[in-house]
């Protein structure tokens, strides 16, 4: 394949890869020091869908948004999707919450009361109807249920519970609905989490049958894990469910995916590429989970979804035959070679003609920049709403 071909292929890959976006990161949000609020953010769900929509407008490729419950809670979901299929986006993956209630202190899923664990497999058959609502296909699970001390709650037992919950959850779904369950390495528990690892949430979903996918948080691991070594392991057994993209310095970060460490993108997309996981029906759910506490918010989606555009391009465009062959060879140095030669690749150019092709002006953070849309919310709504934290 020459490199004409190779960039036409890229093109024509990336006209139909869609991100989605979280409804959180267009709320205010901050650190538990401070919250600062910005100047027309949304108020309602209604207001979160509209400014997703901008960022689909100028990038193409952002076409459904994901919802938090009870963030996100109206009284009429059939509305709120046909104000997204308005705005031209769809919903996406409906999130539980289990964090923010007093009962949840000793975990949800897990705990060791009955009435607490039916309370929150109850809330998860409540976001299936959310789903129903909003034909949205994928329920997506983050527990904060964990242990702080030693001894302070049986391990095993624990797993137990979490199994026997998630079968409750998991017969409740209709045929078309996935449970996508997310790890975390720690926090809000600091001694261990009860899905810590990638290891734990497959084990579950293995349990639970073809319908469960892990998602892959890219802020929840330790230090220098090797994060495209899970990808490939994950997308070998068929159960890499989505990703929730952000970057990290130290902790869960939330920042925008692709500004601490955008080779390590390029390695995560790059096995997505090689397992030809990157079609709208690999079963593979792109999704951002991403908080904007001083930066604008609609500017930093869009800048985030450029850039995994640009670590996708860059995938896309590996030599993979002259990788194959310098990997058969031996030739440690040829191979490493045809990959970095992808990675130094400026991709700015082809997201500029995939745009054009799509009627889109080729730079996206200018045309958002001169809509005047920024302007426009930042007069008509006044007392925007958190994140989540009080929305
Ligand atoms: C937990 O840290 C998490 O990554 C889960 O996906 C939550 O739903 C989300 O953050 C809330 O921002
Ligand atoms: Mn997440
Ligand atoms: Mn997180």
């Amino acid at each position: 394949m020459t490199d004409a071909d190779r960039r036409q292929n890229a093109l024509e890959a990336l006209r139909s890869f869609g991100i989605e976006l979280p409804s959180w990161a267009f709320g205010n949000s901050g650190t538990r020091f401070k919250v600062f609020a910005q100047p027309g953010v949304p108020r309602d769900p209604f207001e979160k869908i509209s400014d997703a929509a901008q960022v689909h407008r100028y990038t193409g490729a952002a076409p459904r948004v994901s919802l938090h419950i009870p963030w996100d809670l109206v009284d009429d979901f059939g509305k709120l999707a046909a104000h997204a299929a308005d705005e031209g986006v769809r919903i996406g993956a409906i999130n539980s919450n289990v964090f923010q209630d007093d009962d949840y202190k000793l975990g949800s899923l897990t705990h060791a009361d009955p009435r607490v664990r039916a309370k929150a497999v109850a809330h998860h058959l409540q976001c299936l109807d959310v789903m129903r609502a909003t034909g949205s296909q994928d329920l997506k699970i983050w527990l904060p249920d964990g242990l702080n001390y030693p001894g302070q709650d049986d391990i095993r037992g624990r797993q137990d519970r979490l199994a026997e919950s998630l079968q409750q959850i998991y017969a409740a779904l209709d045929p078309e609905h996935r449970i996508i369950l997310e790890y975390k390495i720690f926090e809000p528990h600091f001694y261990t989490m009860d899905i810590p690892d990638w290891g734990t949430s497959l084990l579950h979903c293995l349990a639970l049958g073809p319908q469960a996918m892990v998602v892959l948080d890219t802020g929840h691991h330790a230090p220098s894990t090797n994060i495209e070594f899970i990808v490939a392991q994950l997308l070998r057994v068929g159960r890499l469910g989505a990703f929730d993209f952000n970057s990290r310095f130290y902790a869960d970060d939330d920042l925008m995916v692709g500004s601490a460490d955008p080779f390590q993108l390029f390695r995560i997309m790059y096995e997505i590429v090689r397992a030809d996981a990157l079609r709208p029906d690999s079963g593979v759910n792109f999704m951002l989970d991403q908080c904007h506490n001083i930066e604008e918010k609609i500017p930093a989606q869009i800048r985030s979804v450029t850039n995994v555009q640009e670590a996708t391009a860059k995938a896309l465009l590996v030599d993979r035959d002259a990788l194959h062959e310098a990997q058969r060879r031996g030739d440690v140095l040829g191979a490493n070679a045809v990959l970095m030669d992808a990675y130094n690749t400026d991709v700015r150019p082809l997201l500029a003609e995939l745009r054009e092709g799509l009627g889109l002006a080729p730079d996206p953070h200018a045309a958002y920049a001169a809509s005047g849309y920024a302007r426009r919310i930042a007069t008509e709504r006044l007392g925007g709403a958190q994140a989540g934290w009080g929305a």
